[in-house]
């Protein structure tokens, strides 16, 4: 597809490509999305299961979600996640920022990783401050039972991933947003963007002079800042734009 040629001749030429993916990148890991017709907010009130006030008001609610999304932790990086990985390995790919919170990236060979929303790995008791590692309740967790804290029996034991209404990590934003200014490329994978801030960094990007490239299954809101649009699934077309990549790189 032409599409496939132009991106990939732009990610050849590349100094300093950024890649930033939510969660349709991870669909064919078999991770449901948020939006979209068979998304999870259609089914769950993200304010009521993915929201800290929510959380505070009915902590069950969020761990019900979240067992609902447990294949998140249990699902495989998919080819798209690979090709990403093999971007890096050839010295075109510097960062990945990413709002996913599972880890899939780090899985498939990514180095340099952002996790703008955080990840399930951490846990902390809200009310005593104690924390975790997420294998300490992952075995209570599959069978269906909500992690308690050990030492004060709270019920309020967070895992460390933004939820809305909750401060991104500090650090991992600015440095997500640093990367988006002095990116060349800047490659956008599976999101609908419209969440904030992270949605803000492509806008960066582009207003930095970044080449911009999204690979989606569908248009988004930002489609007008993209120099190429490939529809399509991700894990499809990644591995298509990396050989063409090669095939550029060798001429
Ligand atoms: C903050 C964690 C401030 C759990 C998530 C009103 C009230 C409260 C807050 C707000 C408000 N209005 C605005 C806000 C701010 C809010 C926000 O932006 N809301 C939006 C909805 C309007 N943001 C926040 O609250 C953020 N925090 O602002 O804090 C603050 C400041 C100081 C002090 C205190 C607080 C926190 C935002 C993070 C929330 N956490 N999830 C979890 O991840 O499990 S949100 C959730 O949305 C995920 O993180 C997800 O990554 C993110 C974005 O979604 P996408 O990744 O883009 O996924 P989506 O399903 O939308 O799209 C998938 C796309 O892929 C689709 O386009 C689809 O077509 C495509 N696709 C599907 N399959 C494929 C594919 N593409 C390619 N191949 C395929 N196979």
């Amino acid at each position: 597809m032409e599409e496939i040629r132009r991106a990939a001749e732009i990610i050849a030429k590349a100094k300093h490509a950024v890649v930033f993916t939510g969660a349709g990148i991870s669909a064919e890991s078999g991770i449901p999305t948020f939006r979209g017709e068979d998304g999870l907010w259609k089914k769950y009130d993200p304010e009521e299961v993915a929201s800290i006030w929510g959380f505070k008001r009915n902590p069950r609610a969020f761990w019900e979600f979240s067992m609902e999304m447990k294949d998140k932790l249990f699902a495989e990086p998919n080819p798209a996640h690979y090709a990403i990985a093999e971007l890096e390995r050839m010295g075109i790919v510097k960062a990945v920022i990413t709002q996913n919170i599972d880890m899939l990236h780090q899985r498939a060979g990514s180095r340099r990783v952002l996790e703008l929303h955080g990840s399930m790995e951490k846990l902390d008791c809200l009310d005593c401050g104690e924390t975790y590692d997420w294998g300490e309740f992952l075995e209570d967790f599959n069978k269906g039972v909500i992690p308690r804290c050990r030492k004060c029996n709270s019920w309020y034991v967070k895992p460390r991933v933004v939820l809305f209404g909750e401060q991104l990590p500090q650090r991992t934003l600015l440095t997500a947003m640093e990367e988006s200014r002095k990116c060349d490329v800047f490659i956008v994978v599976g999101s609908s963007l419209v969440v904030y801030p992270a949605a803000e960094l492509p806008y960066m990007a582009k207003s930095s002079g970044a080449k911009m490239i999204m690979v989606n299954a569908e248009p988004t809101v930002a489609d007008n800042i993209f120099d190429v649009k490939i529809y399509g699934k991700a894990g499809e077309i990644l591995p298509r734009i990396v050989e063409e990549v090669k095939r550029f790189r060798q001429t």
